[in-house]
């Protein structure tokens, strides 16, 4: 098995399984008990939402959040693991509740790039500079609601506060088109990156690509991810499967659509993600029916779902491909990929 990918989740990766209609059926876990789980299950990184780290942020001064981050710090060195990144949690918050940086209110524009500004005085004490901007409300339910020209600089104007309070600091645009709005600003990963353009510091700004949430842009995933990386831009990635146009599932790796899942890891493989350093984020989440003892199966079988995939990748005949390729024989290429993950001689 391929041993150079390092792999990460959120502590919201195990979860109660509550849905929007009914409650958890299993019991919580602390932090700290998740964070013993890691590395059992496989796991070095770890990605944090700002509270997740420090839970009762916005009662506390800057000073403290810093304090309490600097113990999540120690934690994480205990059992030897290493944040990821830092994702300023805009989205449960009352002030974030017509979006943060494009709200309409500017109290809540001013709240929202300031808690933004604590969350990197967070991922500073955890010892990364990478910052995720899932931009969840920063769209509209009615398109009546907000002018985009507007909203779209208010976007600018408050990542480029981050990149000025920071010189070191990275931040990865993680698009989703829609949900838990119906239509989402930077819905795409081609969105963000011309976005990231017009930043004050482009070479700073990149994406953080889910599977889940190109599918429900009606793209394809492997394809996303070969053009952010060819642009040196895939900065993280949150595999997980979608089983077509629903709410965003957050299935596990390859559960739906094992073609398309060893695409993904192809053009990881092609595009020499792995040598880039940056982690292989599984955001996937447990179903409402199971167990509480198994309830982190779902983690550990994206990862070895994806080792697998890394294996069929690197074994697939590079000649026969080649030749198909040569002679323009696509039927005899699929029918071999197909045999080859269903474990059958390829020709
Ligand atoms: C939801 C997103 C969400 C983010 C997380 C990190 O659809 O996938 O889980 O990945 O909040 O920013
Ligand atoms: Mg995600």
């Amino acid at each position: 098995m391929a041993a150079e990918y390092r792999f990460s989740f959120g502590p919201w990766n195990i979860h109660e399984g509550a849905d929007p209609f009914g409650p958890g059926v299993r019991p919580s876990l602390s932090f700290a008990e998740k964070l013993r789980l890691y590395k059992r299950l496989g796991f070095d990184g770890v990605q944090f939402h700002d509270d997740d780290a420090v839970p009762n942020l916005e009662q506390l001064s800057p000073a403290e959040i810093r304090r309490q981050a600097k113990e999540i710090k120690k934690m994480l060195d205990d059992e030897g693991l290493v944040a990821e990144f830092v994702a300023p949690r805009l989205w449960e918050d009352p002030r974030g509740i017509d979006g943060g940086y494009t709200a309409n209110d500017p109290a809540c524009r001013q709240w929202a790039v300031e808690r933004s500004l604590r969350a990197i005085d967070i991922a500073q004490e955890l010892g990364t500079n990478l910052i995720v901007l899932w931009l969840a409300r920063e769209g509209t339910y009615i398109r009546e609601s907000k002018n985009p020209f507007e909203a779209l600089n208010r976007l600018l104007q408050a990542v480029n506060r981050l990149l000025e309070y920071d010189p070191t600091v990275t931040i990865a645009i993680e698009p989703k088109p829609n949900e838990p709005m119906d239509q989402a600003y930077l819905p795409t990963v081609g969105h963000a990156l011309a976005f990231s353009t017009r930043t004050g510091d482009p070479a700073r700004v990149g994406v953080l690509i889910e599977t889940a949430h190109v599918l429900l842009a009606g793209l394809d995933p492997s394809d996303e991810m070969a053009f952010a990386l060819s642009m040196g831009k895939l900065w993280s990635v949150h595999l997980n499967d979608q089983n077509g146009l629903k709410f965003d599932e957050d299935k596990a790796f390859g559960s739906a659509n094992l073609r398309a899942a060893f695409n993904q890891v192809r053009v990881l493989e092609l595009g020499g993600y792995a040598a880039t350093g940056r982690f292989v984020g599984l955001d996937v989440k447990a179903m409402r029916t199971q167990k509480p003892e198994a309830a982190t199966r779902h983690l550990a079988n994206s990862r070895e779902i994806f080792l697998r995939l890394v294996e069929k990748v690197r074994t697939f005949p590079k000649d026969l491909e080649a030749q198909c390729v040569a002679n323009r024989d696509y039927e005899a290429l699929e029918m071999a990929i197909i045999r080859h993950l269903m474990g059958l001689p390829v020709a």
